[in-house]
């Protein structure tokens, strides 16, 4: 197992990954630089009571993608108590974690009391309930902000970007806020607080208000990257009184004095262990993978296909398909996300009736790199990198007529090609590394490898996001002492 190499420490840290179709718990060992534990709960399938298959309510309509935060809570009461079933969690010494980006929860005026008085005896899902001020969550998925998208670039042009990283883009937080402040005045108005779903857990984990991290906190539109604080004229053009209801920003390596809440001694935890401010998936990932410097590159193959790797300073991508976060480790990184990621590869494995070791391997034994120019991209999803309606498979041939093996390489070389066509503007590294269930395709990586002309490494990292909150944890509590 390969692990970032500079805790020293001898401590145990818990990282908790909310991504959208799971919830891990990982425990990492800060003396062995090794995972001592985990433990995950399959959204759809461990929790069918709420309706979401694949982590997300399928029956939003349109562009819209919502999940219920309730399922977030009760995923984070049933991955403790598996992880308690697997090891003495009374051991670890802090907590930090991810959440999936962008996605925000509306919470009203009783969430700060109702924090402070989780009651042991309760699900979480149950006191947390009331809280809400909108019974769901738009998610990362979300393209339906369009108008308010194009309103704040009316409004910002450029300066947009320039100052938050990232031009008005839909599925980010701060459009989100703005179509629902116009669309549901009254329920915005009875909203107290805006949380993304990293800051939301770890304010349940804390049993009070947590900070957003400037890794997520850059994912809204809403921060100004110059100051990292919110920029008081982008939110005041996005909704009414906004500011006001977001929480602080953490700076990079905070602490925040955050300590967990009692409720957590129900699945062995000693109550007042650090709780570190979460951070979102991408910038957790690069800190798991040990790409938190310059000059490695991480291509993250799950749910989504997410380019990202830390920067040297801070610039932006003049084609505006790139985006800029806050570095956990300090400073900043770029990333791109391409939606249709692996939900598009196994609908397309699915229709063509083949097995992994054909769809991974046996597919490019039977074809020659460049698969002759064939090539296809599946847009499955309304595709975010680049803007694209969903349209089924594109390809610049007769897809129909075509022997399996050309459609598999033309698509799995559609989707590298697309994605090294949105990163050229970044060129600090020489090697990538690839993580997330896909990584175990050799035609993927082998398309990477070829594509990008880098060296591909493979991690054997599984839950590099859930790491990178541990080892984030673990050099927080470095830095402070043990408690
Ligand atoms: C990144 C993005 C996704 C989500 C879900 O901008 O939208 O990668 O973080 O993983």
């Amino acid at each position: 197992m390969q692990t970032p190499d500079n805790e020293e420490e001898k401590m145990k840290t818990l990282g908790i990954d909310s991504s959208t179709q799971s919830i891990k718990a990982l425990v990492y060992d800060a003396e062995t630089k090794a995972v001592a534990a985990t433990a995950s709960v399959n959204f759809g399938k461990e929790l069918p009571e709420f309706g979401s298959p694949d982590g997300f309510l399928p029956d939003a309509g349109g562009c819209v993608r919502q999940a219920d935060p309730l399922m977030w809570l009760a995923g984070l009461d049933r991955v403790l108590a598996k992880l308690q079933a697997v090891f003495d969690t009374s051991q670890i010494d802090a907590v930090g974690g991810d959440g999936q980006q962008h996605g925000s929860v509306y919470l009203g005026a009783k969430w700060p009391e109702a924090l402070a008085s989780l009651d042991t005896a309760r699900p979480l899902a149950e006191q947390i309930a009331p809280c809400l001020s909108r019974k769901v969550a738009p998610i990362w998925m979300d393209s339906s902000t369009g108008e308010e998208c194009r309103a704040l670039d009316a409004r910002f042009g450029e300066n947009l970007r320039l100052r938050t990283g990232s031009p008005a883009i839909e599925r980010f937080t701060g459009p989100q806020i703005m179509k629902f402040a116009k669309e549901s005045p009254a329920a915005y108005a009875a909203t107290a607080r805006i949380h993304l779903v990293s800051s939301f857990l770890c304010s349940v984990l804390a049993g009070k208000d947590a900070p957003i991290d400037t890794g997520d906190g850059a994912g809204m539109n809403l921060l100004n990257l110059e100051t990292l604080s919110w920029d008081a004229e982008i939110c005041g053009f996005a909704a009414p009184g906004l500011a006001a209801r977001l929480p602080r920003i953490a700076r990079p390596g905070e602490n925040a004095g955050l300590g967990l809440s009692p409720y957590f001694g129900k699945y062995g935890f000693r109550a007042g262990i650090p709780v570190v401010p979460f951070t979102g998936d991408n910038p957790a990932s690069l800190v798991g993978v040990g790409a938190d410097r310059p000059g490695v590159a991480v291509v993250s193959l799950g749910t989504s296909d997410v380019f990202f790797a830390a920067m040297d300073g801070f610039r932006t991508d003049p084609a505006g398909c790139g985006h800029v976060f806050g570095n956990p480790s300090g400073g900043f990184m770029c990333l791109a996300c391409v939606k249709n990621g692996s939900l598009a590869r196994e609908k397309i494995r699915s229709r063509l009736g083949a097995d992994y070791r054909f769809f991974d391997e046996t597919a490019f034994e039977l074809t020659p790199p460049g698969n002759g120019g064939k090539r296809a991209f599946p847009f499955f999803e309304s595709e975010i990198t680049p803007v694209h309606a969903a349209t089924g498979v594109e390809a610049n041939f007769d897809w129909d007529a075509a022997a399996p093996e050309v459609k598999v390489r033309a698509v799995i070389e559609g989707q590298v090609a697309n994605l090294f066509e949105r990163t050229r503007w970044i060129d600090e590294f020489d090697t990538i590394r690839v993580t997330g269930g896909a990584s175990r395709s050799k035609g993927l990586r082998d398309a990477i490898a070829a594509i990008f002309g880098a060296r591909v490494e493979t991690l054997d990292v599984p839950d590099s996001a859930a790491l990178g909150g541990a080892v984030l944890a673990a050099r927080a509590i470095a830095k402070r002492g043990k408690v």
